[in-house]
């Protein structure tokens, strides 16, 4: 990691001074921080265990990027909107999203059908790169309306090299949009390392689009926090975009359908193991006396009570009927969509005749 990288908790665990960012937290904040990222970690688990036995189609593990992703979301406020990519589970869990909602989507059950509007998280996007449109676009009109809300726009370092995130960046540039360009430099883009997909540290480009971009410790929940609340204050000041590269990493696999023994290397994937973004905190929050071993393992608790209530949920969820696939094409019905629908059930119905 280099020198100019942004970090304010050590993985032993030691809080360190930052020039230009500082913390305060209470032992409160710190807990919940912690608490945060535990839940989140036990929930991904289930999404891998349910999707091994059989009961998701695919899932997308979070590993190791929870400060990352909690640090991040717990600088928004309620009136701020994230774009996720993904694998942005504890950005959706830090919204206030039930996180079965992902299930449903990897279950294959429907195509992600929260309502953006009421956590102001909007929906999953599997084309990479191209909710940095979206989140700009939608920035963009935050501002028109005058509002003094903010965006985030979650993406991994592959998608960098998407031209979609090169337009947003140069939109929201041009149009001082309020978005915060957050990149989850993950080290990995499936099989692609990052040293392959730029020549150039990846917070450099922004310069070149004329804002600033930081690099922080994406395993640091602290600086993390610090550097997108400032960079989200720019934003509501009118001071434009900033783009956030946290540098982390993927521990997992990219999905449950690669096997990263393939590419990398095991000492690859140790060295950051001692980078943990859990145990970090958690030797802060040891060494300052600030939690015991009954809040740890109330902590482990909470995360099993979670991990079994969506696997109740999960393996109750029905079969949605064909209908389903008609359904939010359009906000409001349209005559092209029911004609659609009438056509598909006309051949729905000729399969039950010929058997
Ligand atoms: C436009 C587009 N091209 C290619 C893919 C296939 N694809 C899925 S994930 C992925 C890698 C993305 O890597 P990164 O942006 O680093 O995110 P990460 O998965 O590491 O979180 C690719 C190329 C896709 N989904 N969309």
């Amino acid at each position: 990691m280099s020198d100019d990288t942004v970090r304010l908790l050590t993985p032993e665990g030691v809080r360190v001074e930052h020039p230009e960012y500082a913390l305060d937290a209470t032992p409160e904040e710190l807990r919940s921080l912690y608490r945060d990222m535990a839940l989140a970690r036990r929930f991904d688990a289930e999404g891998v265990t349910l999707q091994r036995q059989g009961e998701l189609g695919l899932w997308p593990s979070l590993l190791g990027q929870e400060a990352a992703q909690v640090g991040s979301v717990r600088a928004l406020r309620d009136d701020d909107h994230a774009f996720p990519s993904y694998r942005e589970h504890a950005v959706a869990m830090g919204r206030g999203l039930d996180p079965l909602a992902l299930m449903r989507l990897f279950r294959g059950v429907d195509n992600g059908d929260w309502d953006p509007e009421e956590h102001h998280f909007h929906l999953y996007t599997l084309v990479i790169g191209s909710q940095t449109l979206h989140a700009t676009g939608y920035a963009m009109g935050l501002a028109k309306k005058g509002a003094e809300s903010a965006v985030v726009g979650y993406f991994g370092d592959g998608a960098t090299a998407q031209g979609d995130v090169s337009e947003a960046f140069n939109f929201a540039a041009v149009y001082g949009a309020p978005v915060v360009f957050f990149c989850q430099n993950n080290q990995w883009a499936i099989s692609e390392s990052n040293e392959r997909q730029s020549r150039v540290p990846l917070y450099r480009r922004a310069q070149g689009f004329g804002f600033p971009g930081v690099r922080v410790d994406g395993n640091d929940v602290l600086a993390t926090l610090a550097v997108t609340r400032r960079a989200l204050e720019r934003a509501r000041q009118g001071e434009g975009p900033t783009l956030i590269e946290a540098f982390t990493y993927r521990m997992g696999a990219h999905t449950t359908s690669d096997d990263p023994t393939r590419y990398r290397d095991t000492a690859e994937v140790e060295s950051w193991r001692a980078k943990d973004p859990l145990l970090r905190l958690e030797r802060l929050l040891r060494a300052e006396g600030s939690a015991d071993d009954a809040f740890f393992a109330e902590t482990e608790a909470a995360g099993e009570v979670l991990a079994t209530r969506v696997r109740t949920a999960v393996r109750a969820l029905s079969v949605p009927g064909t209908d389903h696939l008609f359904d939010h094409v359009y906000a409001e019905s349209h005559a092209l969509v029911d004609e659609e629908r009438a056509a598909f059930d006309v051949y729905q119905a000729s399969f039950v005749q010929e058997v």
